[in-house]
Order: structure tokens, then sequence, then C-alpha cells
């Protein structure tokens, strides 16, 4: 509630009474005092304390009463002059006897302008008989105008009961709510619970079978490749024994210039025995048991020299059909490109990267002739074939190679099963979560200090805007205030709610909002609200009195915590409710 404004109201209201009364009185009650004198400060230029002598208010002089208003100044702070321009920080008073009272720089007394509502600053010089009192006037309008504003006080008082009544009818709400939501927690709680029980108890058989089915296969696989090597190892024997006799010697060797590792051009015998594993002759047991393991790496299967040698012909052949500015173009030759190709295979690459590398070696040189170019284009053509083909033959071989077959019935039972305990358990915890997350709301919204009687809680959830000539500001009370150019741009955050920060006697006058968007080279921002009795919810005005510290003035029914009698001008500082 904002006591400042009901006071002031309150003093005016009663000020405009008093006063109304005085001016009623004047012609009956004179008070004699110096020209320029209020009412309450006439005892300090009062005769009968001092006799013949008046003490300068700040207490540096002493004069003679005649020396005040003489025209002359004599006192320090000016007080023997409050009636004339003599002094230069006089006060002069106007009594503005039917209005309000109000102090003027005694350099205005006698200046030709009318400053009082009486007159009684232009009594003599050019203004002197000038100036007509329209005090009564101005009172009357003043009282209107207060009448008015207490009007739409009350009528704010009326909205402050329903938002009253609302408020608490809402936090009954909430926190029946709240119990509701926390007995369903438990439930949710206890399902949880149980389900992650089916889920263990289902998951554990599953794991078990699935790794039983894996370590099958695998077994199955490890047998497989055991066998094949197997059968390259005898294949391997049957190559090297040139002679078929069931052994290999050395002399069987001498060709094989796999095994020429100091590059002599022929196999020595110690090169021969390195194959042999140190012996002289080998047979074919011994070779597949023992020595294949170290053999295989090195040793060239006789279709695999086959394919070297026409992949070198078919090299041969295309440089000697490509004219000489094809020599060297970009493409790299046959054996790395698919090597990379079959690189990016095995790493299991888009088809695309293929035909986009293509694509970029597509820059053909300018000189050739049509024919020419579409000679070269076909032979990619036919080459991307050749590749393409060996890729599904890898894909393939992969299938059967690499993948587990399914799972038997019934893994695949105990499958099914534990993913729909999986599935009960998930479900069970979203639900938990779903209410975890509204009682986390409720109990947020709970928290939030909404006045001791819940007025306060019309303002929740809800925006107000304010525009001015560069931002629009918003402020969503309990939640956020912020700031967004006019000329477009993002919000700027000036805060979130912080807390009620009115002094003790006025604690929900004041709101404030903190750890808004960081200013540049300075504070975070943050807003102060300065709440006012209004009828509506509005923010009245937004400024910056700091960089980046921003001040509202918003009005709220939500304060006017007074009903006004209209006649008196009295006020019932209590609510209703
Ligand atoms: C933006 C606005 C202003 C603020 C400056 C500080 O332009 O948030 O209100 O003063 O940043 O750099």
């Amino acid at each position: 509630m904002d006591v400042r404004t009901v006071i002031s109201t309150t003093l005016f209201v009663a000020l405009t009474f008093s006063l109304g009364v005085l001016w009623m009185c004047d012609a009956t009650i004179r008070v004699e005092r110096p020209r320029g004198v209020s009412l309450s400060n006439e005892p300090l230029y009062n005769k009968d304390s001092q006799g013949e002598y008046f003490t300068c208010i700040d207490g540096s002089k002493k004069i003679l009463r005649s020396q005040i208003n003489d025209d002359y100044c004599d006192c320090p702070d000016s007080s023997d002059e409050p009636g004339t321009s003599a002094c230069p920080d006089g006060r002069f008073h106007c009594n503005n006897r039917g209005y309000r009272p109000f102090y003027i720089p005694s350099s205005r007394v006698n200046d030709g302008i009318c400053d009082c509502c009486d007159a009684s600053d232009e009594y003599e010089g050019p203004g002197a008989g000038k100036c007509i009192n329209n005090c009564k006037e101005l009172g009357k309008r003043d009282l209107e105008e207060r009448r008015q504003q207490m009007v739409l006080f009350n009528q704010g008082f009326d909205i402050r009961q329903q938002y009253i009544k609302d408020g608490l009818a809402k936090k009954t709400e909430r926190e029946e709510e709240l119990k509701k939501l926390q007995t369903e927690k438990e439930e949710a709680q206890k399902i949880v619970d149980e389900k992650r029980k089916v889920r263990d108890e289902a998951e554990g058989p599953e794991t078990e079978a699935k790794d039983k089915h894996k370590a099958a296969w695998e077994a199955e696989v490890a047998a497989k490749k055991a066998a094949e090597e197997k059968q390259r190892a005898l294949q391997a024997f049957k190559e090297l024994d040139i002679d078929s006799d069931g052994r290999i010697v050395f002399h069987e060797l001498t060709n094989r210039l796999e095994f020429d590792t100091d590059a002599s051009g022929h196999i020595n015998e110690e090169e021969a025995k390195a194959v042999l594993g140190g012996a002289n002759v080998v047979e074919e047991n011994a070779f597949v048991d023992q020595l294949w393991n170290d053999v295989k790496e090195k040793f060239k299967f006789a279709h695999e020299v086959e394919a070297e040698l026409a992949q070198k012909q078919q090299e041969g052949q295309e440089q000697l059909e490509e004219p000489a500015a094809f020599e060297k173009n970009d493409f790299e030759d046959d054996d790395d490109f698919d090597d990379d190709i079959e690189d990016e295979w095995a790493e299991d690459e888009e088809d695309e990267d293929i035909y986009e590398e293509e694509d970029d070696e597509d820059d053909f040189d300018d000189d050739l002739t049509d024919d020419e170019r579409d000679a070269m284009r076909q032979r990619r053509l036919d080459r991307m074939d050749r590749l393409t083909k060996r890729k599904q033959e890898m894909k393939d071989s992969k299938t059967s190679d690499d993948q587990m077959p399914d799972y038997d019935e019934a893994t695949q039972a105990l499958i099914t099963a534990a993913d729909q305990a999986r599935n009960e358990f998930e479900e069970a915890e979203k639900t938990l979560k779903n209410i975890e997350r509204s009682v986390g709301d409720i109990e947020k919204q709970l928290k939030v200090d909404l006045g001791p009687d819940q007025a306060f809680q019309a303002l929740q959830g809800q925006c107000y805007e304010y525009t001015d000539r560069e931002y629009t500001y918003k402020l969503c009370p309990f939640e956020k205030s912020s700031q967004r150019s006019k000329n477009g741009g993002s919000e700027t955050s000036l805060g979130l709610w912080n807390q009620w920060e009115g002094p003790a006697d006025n604690k929900y006058s004041v709101m404030m909002y903190t750890r808004g968007q960081k200013c540049w080279n300075g504070p975070d921002r943050s807003t102060r609200v300065n709440l006012k009795c209004g009828v509506e919810n509005s923010v009245t005005s937004a400024s910056e009195p700091d960089r980046c510290v921003y001040q509202f003035e918003f009005t709220t029914p939500a304060l006017c915590t007074y009903k006004y009698d209209l006649s008196t001008g009295e006020t019932d500082t209590h609510d209703e409710l």
C-alpha cells in the first residue's frame, strides 16, 4: 500500500478542509504577524517574548523589532525581511487562504508578477492592485480534482477487495491442488519403483540370452575364419609345392620374389629358410599349423599376381591411349584411386563421395576434341561401374560375415518382454516427472509473496507494457522486466523477480527485479518498480536514472488500501475482508 500517497492525500484533504474552515473564519480571527511570515513561524516574531528586539532565526544577531521588514537586510539568514525583497535568500509566505499556502523567494515580492493566489506578494510597486485573489476558485478546483482522485481511489479500493477475494481463493485452490499432486506423486513413485523392479528382473535373463547368442555367433565367425584361413594356407602350400610332392624345399622358393627381403632380385638360402621356419624342408601340416601365420602377410597367390599384372597392363594401355595433356591430370592412378575408394567403403562412407570426386575431376582440357573427351568420359564411367560392382560385392560379403543372425525365438521373447518392461518403466517415470514439474510450479507460485491478503495475485501471470520514444518496456510482475528497441531486435532482460523492497512500513510499494542482462562495462541490469494506488494496472513511466539501472512507475488497485469518505475526506484504512 502506498502509505505516502495516502498520507499526503489525507493531509491535503485535512488541510483543504481546515483551510476552508480557516478561510470561513478569516473575518473573525486575525493573527497579527509581520508580512510574509507563516502562521506556524509567527511565534518567532512574537513581540511578547523579546520586547523591542528580534533575534534572527539562526540566532546570529539581535536587531530592533522596527528593523523587521524595513526593506534593509540585517540578518545573515534573511529572516528579518520576510515581506520585502531586501534579502537575497528571503522566503515570502503566501497565506493563500482558501487554497494551499506556500513560500516564494522574497525576490519575487513586488516584482509586478502575481505569484500568490491571494495577491499578497504584490502590495506596492508595479503590480500593486493588479493581482486578483483567485485562491477560492483554485481551492475549489483543487478540491474537485482531489475529490475525483478520491473517487478513483475508492474504485481501486473496491477492485482490491475483489483481488483479495480472488487471491485468497486462488491460494486455497493451489494449496489443495498441491496436496492432491503430492498424493499422486507418492502413488506415481510407487509405480516407478515397481516398474523398475519388473524391468530389472526382465533385463537379467534378456542380457544373459543376448550375450549367449552373441558369444555363439562370435565363435561361429571365428571358426569360419579359421577354416577359411586354413583353406588359404593349404592353397598357398599347393602353390609353393611346385612338384606336388607334399613338401616345400628351398629351390621351390627361388621365384617367390615377395620373400626377397633384401631386394637383391633373387631368393637366397637365408630368405628361404625364413619362410620355412629355419628348416630346409617343410611338410603341409607344419606349414599350415606353424608357418602360415608368419608367411601370409607377404605371400602372393597366383590369382593376385595375375590381377596385378592385368592391372599394370591396363594402365600401360591407358597411358598410351591418353593424349599428353591428360597424362598428368588430377586423377590418381587406378590403384590408388580404388584403394582410396575402398577405404571409404570400408568406413561406410556415402556413395555420393565417389561421384562428387568424379565430378570434380571433370575439368577436361580445352585442347581435347569432342571424341577424345567422350572416350575419356566413357573410360571413367566404365571404371565407376567396376567400382560400384565391387562395392556391392564387398557389401554382400560383409552382410553375410559381419551381421549377427536374428535372435532365436526364446531370446526374442525375452527381449520383447524386457522392451515392454522398459517402456512401462519409462512411461511411469514420465508421469512422475510431470507430476513433479507441476508440484514445482505450484510450490514456486505459492512461495511468491503476494501480500498478506493475496491482493497481488491479480498481477501474477500478467504482463504490462510501456513505450517511450526509444523502447517498449515490459513488466511481468513476479517474473521479469525487459526492454525492446522500437527499431526491432531482441528483448533485453532488465531483471528477474527478486523481492519486495519498500520501506519497513510500506514493504509492498517497491518491487525489485535483478540479475538482468549484463551491461557492457557495467552492472547486471536491474529494475526498481515503484507502485502506487490506481484504478488500473499500468506502467505509467519507465526511465533509466543510471546506466542499466531502470525505474518503472506502476499503478495498481492492489495498493488502494484506503476508502475515502467523500464528504469529509476521511479515510477508512481497513479492508472489508
Ligand atoms: C542498451 C539499452 C540501454 C542501455 C545500453 C547500455 O542500449 O539497454 O538502456 O543504457 O544498452 O549499453
